[in-house]
């Protein structure tokens, strides 16, 4: 056996070991265990010749959250029924700033979820280049069909417990599924009527109170500036690109958006009940339609066939069957399976960019690499809407508003230097750039040097 053998076969073994350590201290945590598997799968390799990552439990400690809140939320529908839901927050690692993360509102939301999205923002924060730490929250609360009031009630009541927990320097939350601009100001009301403070506690707020420009379009915009660079990187364009995108929400609409102004052809948005096809590309005007179905009327994506020829609408199904060049999975996790990943190569999909979190499969994300298709990791490509929280709290700090060019601006180069840090720790002797290694391993590296300064807390 060869030393650089020898080597990988030892790196595999303690990843392996490690690995079962996590399973067996987080059973019923399949994307928990998921996501930790698809960091250290990078990092064991890099430490492998630094052993004072190892001697000091980094990765170990880091795969356990400083802490987690679990609470009742009872609140009151329109009949006057009494109802009850589970709230979280879930502060992950503040080794580099105040816990800072998303709410998601969804039925689904359990505690292997959130402690899945609140580790993976760890590395994403610290990819922004701002201090931040991480952290995610939320509760199984479903706000479909809900009206604006029993939204508002439930809002308040999550806040009455939550207020306690969170501070403008200790844990700053924002919107992820199902909270948007409505629910963050609910929120927002509340918590400062509960403590007499206006201060820069959540981020995703109205602009009238403290909201920053650009934080709505930031992470469908940055995923497209991510896509472009990962595209221009190898010699390429987003020029006239096919790009399939998934959900409908605020990322997937603001993808659509960007990919429009950057020269590309959206071709499909979707949500829980199917997809939508238009041939020629989403025109501008449709796209605003969709956000107004969205934000406003609370409507379903089936709806924007009925309204426009050139849509078509495949009840039940995801969009990866769809033709294309670029591949954007902007709706929830795990939603492209190996066979959807087999389906995109085998039609010829030059890059797929994770707007979501963990969109993929870990055996699609394999596919893709082995097939030699560029893969942009979730912590690197919707990074920008984080980033532009954290300018949101720079504004709040120093009560200060920055104009929509200005952030713009910021948003574009923040993006180009995750990419570049991506390109520096992730390009192979092969030649071309593991984004995935990339990510995690310039990610990892911050974090893990501040919790080596602390000593072992
Ligand atoms: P929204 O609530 O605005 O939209 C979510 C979209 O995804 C909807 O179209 C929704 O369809 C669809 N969706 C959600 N869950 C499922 C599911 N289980 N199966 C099928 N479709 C589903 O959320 P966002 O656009 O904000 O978030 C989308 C993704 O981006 C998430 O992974 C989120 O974590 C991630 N993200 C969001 C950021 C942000 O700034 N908002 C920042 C970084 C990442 P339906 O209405 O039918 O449920
Ligand atoms: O997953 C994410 O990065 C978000 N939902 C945004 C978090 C934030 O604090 O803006």
């Amino acid at each position: 056996m060869s030393k650089s053998h020898a080597t990988d076969a030892k790196t595999n073994e303690y990843l392996e070991r490690y690995m079962e350590g996590v399973e067996h201290r987080n059973p019923g945590e399949p994307e928990f265990q998921q996501a930790v598997f698809e960091v250290a799968a990078s990092i064991f390799p890099y430490i492998a010749d630094k052993p004072k990552y190892h001697e000091n439990q980094i990765l170990e400690r880091m795969a356990e959250p400083e802490r987690v809140m679990y609470f009742r939320v009872p609140w009151t529908d329109d009949e006057g029924n009494v109802r009850t839901n589970r709230g979280f927050r879930v502060q992950f690692n503040s080794a580099i700033g105040p816990y800072k993360g998303g709410l998601r509102f969804h039925p689904s939301v359990n505690l292997s979820i959130l402690k899945f999205l609140g580790y993976e923002q760890t590395f994403k924060n610290s990819l922004t280049g701002l201090p931040m730490g991480g952290g995610k929250g939320g509760a199984n609360f479903n706000p479909k069909g809900k009206s604006d009031n029993e939204v508002m009630r439930f809002c308040q009541s999550f806040m009455t417990e939550l207020y306690r927990h969170i501070g403008e320097d200790t844990d700053v939350p924002a919107g992820d599924i199902g909270v948007g601009g409505r629910e963050i100001g609910y929120m927002f009301g509340q918590y400062k009527r509960i403590t007499n403070r206006f201060v820069g506690v959540l981020t995703g707020k109205g602009l009238e109170f403290g909201g920053s420009k650009m934080r709505t379009e930031a992470t469908g915009y940055g995923a497209m500036f991510f896509l472009r660079n990962m595209l221009e990187h190898a010699g390429d364009s987003l020029e006239g690109k096919r790009v399939s995108i998934s959900g409908s929400g605020n990322v997937a609409t603001h993808a659509a958006e960007k990919t429009l102004q950057l020269g590309g052809k959206p071709l499909t948005l979707s949500d829980s009940g199917g997809f939508v096809h238009c041939a020629d590309g989403f025109t501008q005007e449709q796209i605003d339609w969709v956000k107004e179905l969205k934000n406003v009327r609370r409507g379903r994506i089936s709806e924007a066939a009925a309204e426009f020829n050139n849509i078509e609408f495949h009840e039940g199904k995801r969009p990866w069957g769809v033709e294309v060049d670029c591949a954007l999975p902007s709706a929830t996790q795990n939603e492209v399976n190996s066979d959807d990943a087999a389906t995109l190569i085998k039609n010829g999909v030059k890059a797929v960019a994770e707007a979501a979190n963990m969109p993929c499969e870990q055996a699609a994300v394999d596919a893709f690499t082995e097939a030699n298709v560029m893969f942009g990791p979730a912590k690197a490509v919707n990074a920008g809407g984080v980033g532009v929280s954290g300018l949101e709290m720079s504004q709040n700090s120093a009560r200060i508003a920055w104009d929509e060019d200005h952030l713009r601006s910021l948003l574009e180069g923040m993006m180009k230097d995750i990419h570049d840090s991506c390109v520096e720790y992730g390009t192979q002797e092969s030649g071309p750039v593991n984004y995935l290694a990339g990510a995690n391993i310039a990610g990892f590296v911050k974090v893990a040097d501040a919790m080596l300064s602390y000593g072992h807390v």
